[in-house]
């Protein structure tokens, strides 16, 4: 991203006002394991992409005049969230394939060329962010530390940083984030659909101080089904997350949201309130009222399963395109008719965001109701172009704009 330092300090007030009212879990043991060696053959890890075939029907995807996507890296199965170094390696998380792939642009021609898998076998690897040479990696329940990375993208290894996160699957994936506090954010979707647990981490936002000798997680949010994006407003320094509503009350309810916190420990309403003003009928009469929870800044439709998400804060984009918020939603199984399959992009302003537009569509075929592809997340390269991860596809695109 442009400007990390900057970014950085411009964040870092806001962020030392959070916290304060922070208040601390201590669930899980502390894990100071010794560096390890990962199934990975050296020999094997490293693989030409250049001429990797995509299946993909690039022909069918919509996007405003003079927006361009190609395939930047294909052969990326499972592809899920992405992270870039500063010299533009991209990191790559992946679900059920259990592998963390880096992706390399070589010669800087604008399509990746080498991948490295620098892990397999991994418990739904999804999460990935890059800090100070450190590639960060989410499974289910833990979070593990590949040191050093880009000197070490032949003979990766990683230590266990935190090891205490929940163990169920259902939800478990996770997608994390280092905030303008130095901060690990590290999401516990509900263990379920719909249910109230009595362990407070689940449906959770927490963070993780990883330099910590003793990492612990804090809870930052309650009542968070399952967020699988955030990014933080450049311009306040506040954190941005989407979450998923919960399933089975028929095709338009309750909404898939996108939220603001403004301050740590807030409760964004499930089991008990959907989209900030659906009762759920069976626990909505166990919690309070409706005003006793944060409703969402934008309602992003029912089942659509809006994932990742960034702030735009490139210039080869229009100006418009200036600190909007871009969500990748990877679209709809629990739906009649299939919604979702499209990034769209709103503004933010304060804690307002508004005018929701799609900015990519084409990966479903709407007559047929069968997709291609589906996005997972976003992120942009130093030059303003972005990256979206498919996980159906097993791909990444970049999209470019040569209107000015
Ligand atoms: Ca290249
Ligand atoms: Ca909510």
């Amino acid at each position: 991203m442009k400007q990390p330092i900057m970014k950085y300090l411009s964040k870092i007030s806001v962020a030392l006002g959070i916290g304060i009212t922070l208040f601390t879990f201590g669930c899980g043991q502390n894990q100071k394991a010794d560096a390890q060696n990962i199934k990975t053959p050296n020999s094997a890890n490293k693989r030409n992409i250049s001429d990797a075939k995509a299946d993909v029907k690039l022909d069918k995807i919509k996007l405003p005049e003079n927006f361009k996507i190609e395939v930047w890296a294909a052969d990326i199965p499972n592809a899920r969230e992405m992270t870039i170094s500063e010299d533009g390696i991209v990191f790559v998380g992946s679900r059920q394939e259990g592998h963390v792939y880096a992706v390399i642009d070589e010669d800087g021609d604008g399509k990746a060329d080498t991948k490295y898998t620098l892990a397999e076998d991994l418990q739904m690897p999804n999460g990935v962010a890059y800090k100070g040479g450190d590639l960060y990696v989410a499974e289910v329940s833990r979070i593990i530390r590949f040191k050093d990375i880009k000197n070490n993208l032949n003979n990766p290894t990683f230590e266990v940083v935190y090891d205490g996160y929940p163990t169920e699957n259902h939800h478990g994936w996770k997608f994390i984030a280092f905030g303008p506090d130095g901060k690990l954010y590290v999401p516990v979707g509900a263990p379920c659909n719909i249910c109230e647990s009595e362990n407070e981490i689940f449906a959770s936002i927490t963070r993780l101080d990883v330099d910590s000798p003793n990492p612990t997680p804090e809870i930052v949010a309650h009542g968070v089904r399952n967020s699988v994006g955030f990014d933080w407003d450049p311009k306040t320094g506040d954190m941005w997350f989407t979450d998923n509503g919960r399933d089975m009350m028929g095709d338009d309810v309750p909404n898939c949201e996108l939220n603001h916190i403004t301050e740590a420990g807030q409760h964004f309403g499930y089991p008990y309130w959907h989209e900030g003003s659906v009762k759920d009928p069976e626990f909505g009469g166990k919690g309070g009222v409706q005003s006793d929870y944060i409703a969402p800044a934008a309602k992003l439709g029912a089942h659509v399963a809006p994932l990742g998400m960034r702030f735009y804060e490139g210039d080869m984009f229009p100006s418009e395109y200036r600190n909007q918020v871009i969500i990748a939603k990877h679209g709809s199984w629990n739906r009649s008719k299939k919604s979702g399959y499209v990034l769209s992009s709103l503004n933010v302003d304060g804690s307002k965001a508004s005018g929701e537009k799609v900015f990519a569509s084409g990966w479903l075929d709407e007559e047929a109701q069968e997709a291609w592809g589906r996005p997972v997340d976003v992120q942009e390269m130093k030059d303003g172009s972005l990256l979206i991860s498919d996980d159906m596809a097993g791909v990444i695109y970049r999209v470019t704009y040569s209107g000015k």
